[in-house]
């Protein structure tokens, strides 16, 4: 069996642990203990910083399926040390509240060189793997960034200061130092029209013999990968089931910033308002079924008259045993 997840960050891997420790211990129906998983991974939230090329999501993906992630953060690696982010604030050099660890350095540098080499993200993130979840999960786990084409993701705020009342900053400047805080007027992916899916990509979504939707950030995470061109067009034509995990439950976002990015484009923050966006693949949206949180089953109705299966089941992804729950309730949604 070949399973592909569309994953943002934090969220995304952590739905991940959930999968990979559904299918280890059997827990999914139909689904064989050497299951394939391949994971199409947001690379909009990278940026260059102090010269180096950051991939949040792939890193956050990596080093937590390679249990070198660091739990509190749930970015970054653990027993971090921070001389080379001191360092740059000594000089002055900006950005500052970029928190850059000295570990993760070595991952940018790695990552830096190898693209300046003229290696494409797929090979460098296919090299980076090959230290961080080969060794733990063989060939069984597949790590592909969406696209090897620069992508970013931009906020506009409101700014008095500037003539136009609008600044636009990066995505990571926007979470990071303005903490969501300031109303987000549009959301803006640099590159997204231009790129074009990583190798391996449409495959990994036609060939699925079923394709997950984790409770990802549906603007920045599932968002921009559903418009990397030609991935929207690979999830309406798979054989597979296509079926998707709310990230907002009782209204609110678990954690971060979806709120706050739904509001800006118009969508009403809630499981269905999310649901209903992705839409169900009989009416030319891209999911079969959809999951909300017990909490939110009222929705059940609205999401089923248009067209999608939906189930309401305990989403908060506490342990990786209530992830697998939720992974299980997924796949039985898909096979129903
Ligand atoms: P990011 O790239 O680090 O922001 O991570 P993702 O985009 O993969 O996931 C972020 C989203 O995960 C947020 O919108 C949260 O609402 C959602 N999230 C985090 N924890 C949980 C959880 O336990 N249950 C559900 N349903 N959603 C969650
Ligand atoms: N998140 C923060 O809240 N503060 C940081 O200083 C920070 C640094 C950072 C460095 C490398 C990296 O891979 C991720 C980092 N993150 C940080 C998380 C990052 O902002 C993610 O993009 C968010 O989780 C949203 O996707
Ligand atoms: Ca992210």
């Amino acid at each position: 069996r070949s399973l592909t997840v569309l994953s943002g960050g934090i969220g995304g891997a952590r739905f991940l642990q959930g999968l990979l420790h559904a299918i280890d211990t059997g827990a999914l129906p139909g689904v064989a203990p050497d299951a394939v998983v391949t994971v199409v991974t947001n690379t909009a939230d990278d940026l260059w910083v102090h010269g180096l090329k950051v991939c949040p999501d792939l890193d956050t993906v990596m080093y937590t399926l390679g249990d070198g992630i660091d739990p509190e953060r749930g970015w970054g690696r653990r027993d971090e040390t921070w001389s080379v982010r001191e360092e740059l604030a000594a000089y002055g050099v900006e950005p500052t509240w970029f928190g850059l660890g000295d570990r993760d350095v070595a991952t940018h540098l790695v990552r830096t060189q190898m693209l300046e080499a003229g290696y494409p993200l797929s090979a460098v993130t296919a090299a980076l793997c090959r230290r961080w979840l080969e060794p733990v999960h063989g060939e069984r786990l597949r790590l592909l960034p969406m696209t090897d084409d620069r992508v970013e993701t931009h906020v506009a705020v409101a700014d008095a200061d500037s003539p136009s009342g609008t600044r636009v900053v990066h995505f990571q400047e926007y979470w990071i130092r303005m903490r969501a805080e300031v109303p987000a007027e549009t959301v803006v992916v640099v590159g997204l029209d231009a790129a074009t899916p990583a190798p391996g990509v449409v495959e990994a979504i036609t060939g699925a013999d079923l394709v997950l939707v984790p409770p990802s950030n549906p603007v920045v995470s599932v968002g921009t990968i559903l418009g990397v061109p030609g991935v929207r067009e690979a999830l309406v034509a798979t054989g597979a089931p296509v079926v998707g995990l709310s990230p907002i439950v009782g209204g609110q976002h678990v954690r971060g910033m979806a709120r706050q990015l739904l509001t800006a484009i118009g969508v009403e923050v809630s499981a269905a308002g999310v649901g209903l966006h992705y839409g169900a693949r009989s009416q030319g949206g891209v999911l079969d079924g959809w999951l909300v949180d017990t909490g939110d089953a009222g929705d059940v109705a609205a999401l089923e008259e248009a067209g999608l299966r939906a189930g309401a089941v305990p989403l908060m992804m506490t342990s990786p045993d209530a992830t697998a729950a939720m992974v299980a309730a997924a796949v039985d949604l898909a096979t129903r």
